[in-house]
């Protein structure tokens, strides 16, 4: 079993990850988890935080040299906006704040919003491209990608600067929908027997924990509620590569609806909760569209989900020995999905 835990305020000293159950043998230079925090880091329509943080990280465990151990791993990321917010009873509209205070009993709704922000995830996205990285070693390429923003349906970057800056002008933000792919994935990962072990409730699960995410699809998705029994047959790519929350040896395709960031930076009016009158929350940093940070962050979630499902099919102790294993797995199936 492959699983990780986070912990860390958005102001506070460190971000922290662990990851434990991946296996020993499996180079993972200092640069490519560089470059991976850097992709979320500097994705389009991020806010001016941005340009203070720089993701210093250090690897405190599970690594000799550049080469995993097998031992847990431990990621601090360091955060430079280190200013703390001052206490506030005024939940910001269409964020964690108000729930959360509700929940954990405080009038202070910074409290809420250090945990609950998405600077989390640059955690995430560390512990992530161990798994990546362990993919790519076993063939299997995994990407993403932003097939919308706001109502713009066809993205380049070109037409996305433009979209953001329309929208920034307008003090307005952009929801959207990324999608990842999977491709060579070995067939059979995941489960029919459980519900708990479909790999399709476990990809939801993972994605639909990220911070703003508020629709996932696999392959056809909604559309296929519309479509009749022939025509989907007729394309099985519709399946996005899952069958009976099993890998069926197609590419598996996975979207997820991002919702506006709701950090308007005109504000928004709230109700403070001690005194119940009503203010302005004026958000000078939250990011104009959250869409291409999230979809990195979603190719970093699911890649720890299908590098766990992976492993304890093939077993986790070394790259040394799950690679033959995979790969004689490849050509045993091979025989049947090639001549189908
Ligand atoms: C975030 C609000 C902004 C973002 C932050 C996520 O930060 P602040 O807490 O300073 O208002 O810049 O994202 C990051 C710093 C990051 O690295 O992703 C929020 O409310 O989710």
């Amino acid at each position: 079993m492959l699983r990780y835990l986070t912990a860390g305020e958005s102001h506070g000293r460190y971000l922290t990850g662990i990851l434990e159950g991946f296996p020993a043998g499996v180079k993972v230079g200092r640069s490519y988890i560089a470059g991976q925090l850097r992709r979320r880091r500097q994705a389009p329509g991020r806010s001016a935080r941005q340009a203070l943080e720089t993701d210093a990280f250090e690897v405190a465990s599970g690594l000799s040299g550049d080469v995993t151990t097998g031992a847990p791993i431990t990621i601090l990321i360091e955060n430079k906006g280190r200013a703390l917010p001052t206490p506030s009873a005024l939940p910001r509209p269409g964020h964690a704040d108000l729930a959360g205070m509700l929940k954990y009993g405080t009038f202070n709704a910074s409290l809420i919003r250090e945990r609950a922000s998405a600077r989390e995830t640059a955690v995430r996205v560390a512990l992530g491209s161990f798994a990546l990285r362990l993919h790519e070693l076993l063939g299997i390429a995994i990407n993403s990608r932003v097939v919308s923003l706001g109502r713009l349906s066809s993205i380049t970057a070109a037409a996305a600067a433009a979209e953001i800056a329309r929208a920034r002008r307008a003090g307005d933000t952009l929801g959207g929908v990324f999608e990842i792919t999977a491709e060579g994935l070995p067939a059979g990962l995941g489960d029919f027997t459980h519900w708990d072990r479909r790999l399709g409730a476990r990809l939801g699960a993972a994605l639909m924990g990220i911070n703003g995410v508020k629709g996932f699809e696999v392959g056809g998705g909604f559309g296929l509620a519309s479509r009749g029994g022939i025509a989907a047959a007729a394309d099985p790519e519709l399946s996005g590569g899952l069958d009976g929350g099993m890998t069926n040896g197609r590419a598996l395709t996975l979207r997820c609806a991002v919702k506006p960031v709701p950090g308007l930076p005109g504000g928004a009016l709230s109700t403070d909760l001690r005194t119940f009158k009503k203010k302005l929350y004026s958000s000078k940093t939250s990011d104009t569209t959250a869409v291409f940070a999230a979809a990195v962050v979603g190719e970093h979630a699911a890649a720890l989900e299908l590098a766990s499902a992976l492993l304890e099919k093939f077993g986790s102790d070394s790259l040394t020995e799950l690679k033959p294993r995979v790969e004689e797995w490849r050509k045993k199936t091979g025989k049947i999905l090639n001549r189908l």
